[in-house]
């Protein structure tokens, strides 16, 4: 039994020391020491054996599982180290190499160009709001003192949802809740989707962006809307721009007017770009109808107002030379990724 076990020591030195990797070192750790192991094995036999030889093969026994067990487990350190000096090796990074490039993405012109609208009228304590898009006819039209029979009433213009909803035209109903919601002063913008009945061609879509203005308290006259909006066209065309003020009609304004820059192209001569006029039309505005204040609660022997309205489409195509506004809403990359 002695020699036996002395074997098994043996063969399992021999043995462990060719052990590949972890998973033939566990199979050995069971072929000599599991229940069903050698080691194991041999041990169920030393019932068989005298009071005086137990002892000495029980030590004998302790010593050979002993040293298997310290042969293991420096085997299985030294398996474990090479494992992780070969993973080191294969995961090795080269901080030196130029990183990926992730494509940048960029903001659509139309948003570019009203963050700067907003920019300017947040400096001059305007603040931003917004409502619904699907609006009563009652906000869109009513409250704005466009009668029923206005030709901006007119289905070829409007979407109607039914009866006494439409899709908004302008973003002027926003103006009206803000002033059925708010005692003056009030200075606000409203930018936003609006929808008209258009077909749609390189200059007409049936959805674009507005940006409308209001501002109303006590004393408000056309020389603060002529300040005001004079103001935020030389921030966004520079301080040479030449401004015109026209006389114009609109139903919610009274009186009303369109601004005009003077053409940047051919300085008033006229040319292709202003269509030999000379001058650009860029907004429209007015002193808000008395009529319009009071129908929102505002007295209007008390307060005054101004508003002013700007389609941002034609101003963002003028800016960056876009001839076609069906490419705002293509969503092709090669157009958007310029800006
Ligand atoms: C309230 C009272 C008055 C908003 C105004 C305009 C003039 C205007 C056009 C610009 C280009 C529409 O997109 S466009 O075709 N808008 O000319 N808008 S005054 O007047 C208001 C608004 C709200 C309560």
């Amino acid at each position: 039994m002695k020699s036996a076990l002395e074997a098994i020591g043996a063969a399992a030195r021999e043995q462990l020391a060719g052990a590949a990797d972890l998973k033939a070192l566990e199979e050995l750790r069971i072929k000599f020491l599991g229940k069903k192991g050698e080691l194991t094995a041999l041990l169920k036999q030393m019932g068989g054996l005298s009071p005086e030889e137990r002892p000495i093969i029980g030590q004998l026994a302790n010593q050979v599982r002993q040293e298997i067990e310290e042969e293991i487990a420096q085997r299985q350190q030294a398996l474990k180290s090479a494992l992780a000096q070969q993973k080191l090796r294969e995961e090795a990074l080269d901080v030196t190499m130029p990183g990926k490039q992730l494509p940048m993405g960029h903001q659509h012109p139309l948003s570019l160009v009203l963050d700067e609208f907003k920019e300017i009228f947040l400096g001059m304590g305007f603040d931003v709001v917004q409502g619904p898009e699907v609006e009563l006819d009652y906000y869109n039209f009513e409250a704005l003192n466009i009668p029923k029979d206005h030709p901006a009433r007119d289905t070829q213009d409007t979407f109607y949802i039914n009866d006494n909803i439409v899709l908004r035209t302008q973003t002027s109903p926003v103006q009206v809740r803000t002033m059925e919601q708010r005692k003056p002063p009030i200075r606000i913008i409203s930018p936003g989707r609006v929808y008209r009945s258009d077909a749609v061609d390189a200059t007409h879509s049936p959805i674009f962006h507005q940006i409308e203005g209001l501002v109303v308290d006590k004393g408000i006259t056309m020389a603060d809307l002529k300040g005001c909006l004079e103001t935020v066209v030389k921030r966004i065309y520079g301080d040479d721009a030449v401004v015109r003020f026209r006389p114009h009609h609109f139903p919610f304004t009274e009186p009303s007017a369109e601004v005009d820059i003077q053409c940047f192209n051919c300085k008033g001569e006229g040319c292709r770009l202003c269509k030999g006029e000379g001058w650009i039309e860029i907004l429209g505005c007015g002193m808000v109808h008395p009529k319009v204040l009071s129908g929102c609660g505002i007295d209007p022997e008390v307060y005054s107002g101004f508003a002013f309205g700007i389609g941002l489409e034609r101003l963002v195509m003028r800016r960056f030379n876009i001839d076609d506004l069906r490419l705002f809403y293509d969503n092709d990359l090669r157009f958007l990724s310029q800006f």
